[in-house]
């Protein structure tokens, strides 16, 4: 394996305790995943900040949006035959799937793209609505002339898929929207539109025939997307074997749009690795890294809320060099930068 991110040695950048909860019984239990994008000369970040409820012996709690819009904590005591607690991230409970936390999108600027710090003015995001009821997460952001478009995983109990708001300065937004319906999560929209037709990447999945596969779509106002076609399928025996989903908006390259995507064995153990597409026609896959382009390795990546992570949805492209901001061991965000030369290297 070639791992060929230089991660900045400040890393982890934000922890957890760097925030302050939403709410009082509410306890930061992740700061992950975060979308990235310029905007009045500061990098931005808008971090996944996922809350779960103070838990006491023998009690679980789980936190969900109310029809008002505020958190409520659920109560089932761990010894309920009806509750499926075996991973950290989701339970089960009398036949309904729940998570342990719920997320909202935390806006934080940066001078250095090193130090970042909240913003007056700029409050955080929360899930929408009904089908947002268990949160907003690991949104990627994507700007079109002036305008910024906001892709995220919307959580409900009547599945997962991608929510869509719009803003021009990052304090009045436009909702757009589930623009694909569970199950369906990392949706990255591209910078550029191509011969007039918006694209972008997803990630349906199914259970039964096919898997979690990388597709794109496209759209003629950016909004209603059509004309699917599968593009990256896991690849059986490697390290992406299980599930693959896109990180940020393709970057434009002389080969091609490249784009960083994550992948996870059945271990669930997360890689980042990179394919190229066409440039006219980005439904042909010019290209595709054998090998990951970054692995966990740093303890921070290898032990947290879930060890084993690093998942990318948020860069920044400054000529040859590339910041990737990340999610490590679903706790911390770090940031890592690559030459995309380099990676490009990496492409056969
Ligand atoms: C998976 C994980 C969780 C996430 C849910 C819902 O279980 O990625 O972190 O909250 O999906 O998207």
């Amino acid at each position: 394996m070639n791992d060929i991110a230089r991660r900045f040695p400040q890393n982890p950048l934000l922890m957890p305790k760097d925030l302050q909860p939403t709410g009082a019984g509410l306890q930061i239990i992740s700061l992950l995943n975060p979308g990235a994008f310029r905007f009045n000369g500061k990098t931005w970040l808008l971090v996944r900040v996922a809350e779960g409820a103070a838990q006491k012996e023998g009690v679980i709690f789980f936190p969900a949006l109310n029809a008002t819009g505020n958190t409520e904590i659920i109560e089932v005591p761990l010894n309920d035959p009806e509750l499926i607690a075996a991973d950290a991230r989701v339970i089960n409970y009398k036949g309904l799937d729940y998570l342990t936390t719920i997320s909202h999108l935390r806006l934080l600027a940066s001078e250095d793209g090193i130090h970042f710090t909240e913003q007056e003015g700029y409050p955080p995001i929360f899930g929408k609505g009904e089908l947002e009821r268990f949160g907003a997460e690991d949104c990627r952001v994507t700007q079109i002339d002036d305008t910024y478009y906001l892709t995220y995983t919307a959580v409900s109990d009547s599945g997962v898929g991608v929510g869509l708001q719009t803003t021009k300065d990052w304090q009045h937004f436009e909702y757009g929207g589930m623009i694909f319906p569970p199950h369906n999560k990392d949706c990255a929209i591209f910078e550029e539109r191509i011969n007039g037709r918006y694209y972008c990447l997803h990630r349906p999945s199914s259970k039964e025939i096919g898997g979690s596969y990388i597709w794109l779509a496209e759209s003629a106002d950016g909004l209603h997307w059509g004309n699917h076609q599968c593009l990256i399928k896991t690849r059986p025996g490697l390290w992406d074997s299980a599930r693959v989903g896109a990180g940020a908006a393709p970057i434009r390259t002389e080969r091609g749009w490249l784009e960083i995507y994550h992948g996870a064995n059945s271990k669930h153990q997360y890689c980042l690795g990179a394919f190229l597409m066409d440039l006219d026609n980005p439904a042909r896959v010019i290209s595709r890294a054998v090998e990951p382009i970054m692995a966990p390795l740093e303890t921070y990546e290898l032990s947290g809320f879930f060890g084993y992570v690093v998942f990318t949805n948020g860069h920044i492209v400054d000529g040859d060099k590339l910041t990737i901001y990340y999610g490590a061991a679903d706790e911390f965000v770090c940031g890592a930068e690559f030459s995309i030369k380099e990676i490009l290297a990496a492409l056969p």
